[in-house]
């Protein structure tokens, strides 16, 4: 197989065959499982095997959306590549691309089947207290070696041309900065929150931080990003974490990566009735952040930079990810409650008044971060996210 075609069960079997090097003998069956936004997902197993292989195809459109937004199936070649560099920097936590094919935008995946999507787990009360650590590790692994802490500057210039992604690069800007600060078309607002809505559209301070934060997403160009680092790119296990679906990477302040998944956290303890839940979102993200600065730092510690490793320039320099990552955790929250993809979180929640309520938390939360990004530390997030319950 080597021409373009839309996958159908029997050519995902076809391409993990020939990809596999899996000979006529063996009976493989085949079943698309993708329930993501852009692409097609298949797993493909001999019957009665619990697990088998992946393979992931582009589509040439937005999947959730339709053939209306076209999109280009370069992001496959994109998104194999970004997951074999992140593989290279950080095996125990990036999902294996076994093989990929550019003309047919296809790749074939270890099967994380004996895992689950993180954002599940959370919405099961199931903890895995090692994830937020486990993700920290794999976040300052792959921001680290993809920086300028550790690149010179030829190499670094090299990887941002390699690893460009415009068009969907150019989808989270509309996605996470323009259509939720707007009456945009694109956006799902419901009713019941369509004043509160309204005030943030009209909320010219506001604007101003996301203008910046948006400005920065292009030119701050500091790691190759995950580009979509919410809770259902995570899989877990016990004791074990790898990351999915890297489409959206790219060059892009760090901030970004860390900030997405902050809000992601943050958005399951607004959908969260229980002190206790709460609360252990609460731990989830400091130890996240925590774990992220502290191996971090003692990376770039050993830079080879001597400008770079001047004392106090890498805390500084944390410092600022983190001020970063709370603007950019602001937009997530407001974009997965009024923009075009929300989050199950808050969309599973059957009453709807606590449904508004959790929305509501969202929006004024996500705001605040993004107003207050420069005076909130690691340690007064808590209170400031307290402060939102109903
Ligand atoms: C139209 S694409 C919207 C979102 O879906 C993906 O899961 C990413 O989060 C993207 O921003
Ligand atoms: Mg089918
Ligand atoms: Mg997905
Ligand atoms: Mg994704």
């Amino acid at each position: 197989m080597s021409q373009y075609r839309i996958f159908n069960d029997e050519d995902a079997i076809t391409y993990a065959r020939e990809a596999a090097q899996i000979g006529p003998e063996v009976i493989l069956q085949g079943a698309e499982i993708g329930d993501g936004n852009l692409n097609q997902v298949f797993k493909v197993c001999q019957p009665g095997d619990a697990t088998g292989l992946i393979v992931k195809q582009a589509l040439p459109y937005i999947r959730c959306i339709g053939e209306s937004w076209p999109l280009t199936r370069d992001r496959a070649r994109i998104e194999a590549e970004i997951l074999l560099q992140h593989g290279q920097f950080c095996p125990q936590h990036t999902v294996a691309v076994l093989h990929h094919d550019v003309s047919l935008s296809a790749m074939l995946l270890e099967d994380l089947s004996k895992f689950q999507v993180w954002r599940q787990a959370l919405l099961n009360d199931q903890y895995f207290a090692d994830a937020p650590v486990q993700l920290g590790e794999y976040l300052a692994l792959v921001h680290f070696h993809s920086s300028d802490f550790k690149l010179d500057y030829q190499t670094q210039l090299a990887a941002q041309r390699q690893f460009a992604n415009p068009e969907l690069m150019s989808i989270s800007e509309a996605v996470y900065f323009v259509d939720p600060f707007c009456d945009h078309e694109r956006n799902d607002v419901a009713a019941s929150i369509r004043q509160d809505a309204e005030q943030l559209w009209a909320d010219k301070a506001l604007k101003i931080r996301v203008a910046k934060l948006k400005h920065e997403f292009r030119c701050k160009g500091q790691a190759l990003l995950h580009g979509d680092l919410h809770t259902g790119s995570v899989m877990v296990a016990a004791g074990k974490l790898k990351v999915i679906d890297a489409e959206f990477g790219g060059y892009g302040p760090m901030g970004f990566d860390v900030g997405v998944m902050i809000a992601n956290l943050l958005l399951n303890f607004c959908s969260q009735p229980s002190w206790s839940q709460q609360s252990l979102r609460i731990k989830d993200v400091h130890a996240f952040w925590h774990s992220f600065n502290t191996r971090f730092f003692l990376l770039a510690s050993q830079t080879s930079d001597s400008a770079l490793g001047a004392p106090g320039y890498i805390s500084a320099f944390l410092r600022q990810v983190w001020q970063d990552a709370l603007g950019y955790a602001g937009c997530e929250m407001i974009r997965r409650t009024l923009g075009v993809a929300h989050v199950a979180d808050i969309e599973s929640i059957a009453d709807p008044l606590q449904k508004t309520a959790s929305q509501r938390q969202a929006l004024a939360l996500g705001r605040t971060l993004i107003m207050q990004a420069d005076q909130i530390n690691d340690e007064q997030l808590k209170s400031v996210a307290f402060a939102y319950r109903p």
